[in-house]
């Protein structure tokens, strides 16, 4: 090897070196906090969601809005009992965003984005139908009881 073909030679090896580093740097910095990022962010909303026996959870499963098959609301059909547990908490657990919206407009989430809560407190008897503005094959129901 000549004494050019020598220095090429370590220069291209010092690239590749310098390119390795700099690529597990990128990746430490940029793309490990934000996994950490959201797994955070998750457990934390899911701490938010109703933990008290007076309310009903309702999730918005991931890929709720996926016309063949949606799973839509979960559970999409709810019974509720006024003072006992008429406080229904929806959360949409989806990557996209979707709405609870009242077909008798009494209740109306309209911008769910991922991870948004969306709390309402029936205080009125009665069967209440709703769906997704932007999936509107997504269908859930809330019958509201009296206490009796
Ligand atoms: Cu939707």
């Amino acid at each position: 090897m000549s004494q050019s073909q020598t220095t090429i030679a370590g220069v291209i090896i010092l690239v590749v070196i310098v390119g390795a580093i700099a690529s597990l740097g990128y990746f430490q910095v940029y793309v490990a906090p934000s996994v950490f990022v959201s797994t955070t962010t998750t457990s934390t909303t899911t701490t938010v969601s109703c933990t008290r026996t007076s309310c009903v959870n309702v999730t918005i499963p991931m890929g709720a809005g996926t016309p063949a098959g949606a799973p839509g609301y979960s559970p999409d059909f709810i019974t509720v009992v006024i003072g006992v547990n008429n406080t229904v908490v929806w959360k949409n657990n989806d990557t996209s965003i979707h709405s609870v919206t009242a077909r008798d407009n009494s209740f109306n989430d309209a911008t769910m984005h991922p991870g948004d809560i969306f709390i309402h407190t029936f205080t009125t008897p009665g069967k209440y139908e709703y769906y997704c503005i932007y999936h509107v094959w997504m269908n859930g129901t809330v019958v509201v009881k009296s206490a009796s």
